[in-house]
């Protein structure tokens, strides 16, 4: 997938508020995450923006816990990428890790063009029980959903087998499930773009 433009769309900051109106029609695919697993990053290396970052990258980890949407143009079509807020960061008062749930909900139970998620995870450590609780939340809403293991980097040529194997059997996924990423090296980007535009295009047809 090539992509042609990005666009800031908007984003909903409160529970039950509504998705921007010019992202509607659009197949979307929503990105999880734990605050500081690499999610900024990867979404700005998926969309070729590591010169000129599109999402928004805040200096305190955790305090943006709003969903912003981004209208992307590609050579196959046009969809929304759905940026969710960061989930837990210990220094985040608790009323505001309530909030991550009610946000999520609001939105996937209205949010009928959406044809997946990807699941980021660090490849160093493996799904937290903060992840393993959003990916339950994801598969019990019936969304496909697509790890990418961040920051793979970081890891040696000789542990990195051996990591991606144990995360794919603690999520008991399919291998072609996970994809090992690198906002570094740019590892995992062609795969990635590829599986979303199935999905992407494949939602589309689904919704005429
Ligand atoms: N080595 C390496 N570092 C990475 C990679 N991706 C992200 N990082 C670093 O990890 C830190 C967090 O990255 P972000 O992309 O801001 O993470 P985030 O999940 O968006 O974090 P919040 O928005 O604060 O929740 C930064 O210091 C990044 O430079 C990667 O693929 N490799
Ligand atoms: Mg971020």
């Amino acid at each position: 997938m090539h992509i042609k433009s990005v666009e800031f769309a908007g984003a909903i900051g409160q529970i039950g508020q509504a998705a921007p109106a010019s992202i509607a029609g659009l197949p979307q695919v929503a990105f999880s995450g734990r605050s500081n697993v690499g999610k900024s990053s990867l979404i700005n290396r998926a969309l070729g923006r590591t010169r000129t970052p599109i999402a928004r990258v805040s200096q305190q980890p955790g305090k943006t816990q709003e969903i912003n949407f981004y209208h992307v143009k590609a050579d196959w079509g046009e969809f929304c990428l759905v940026d969710l807020p960061g989930y837990g960061y210990a220094k985040v008062p608790q009323a505001l890790r309530e909030r991550w749930p009610q946000l999520i909900h609001g939105f996937f139970s209205t949010a009928k063009e959406m044809a997946g998620v990807v699941q980021l995870v660090d490849i160093r450590h493996g799904p937290t029980a903060d992840d393993l609780r959003a990916i339950d939340y994801f598969a019990d809403a019936e969304m496909p959903v697509l790890f990418a293991l961040t920051k793979v980097d970081k890891l040696k040529a000789s542990q990195r087998a051996s990591a991606i194997r144990t995360i794919t059997e603690e999520l008991q996924v399919d291998a072609e499930q996970v994809i090992p990423f690198s906002a570094i090296s740019g590892e995992g980007r062609d795969e990635l773009l590829q599986t979303l535009a199935a999905l992407l295009s494949q939602r589309e047809e689904e919704m005429g």
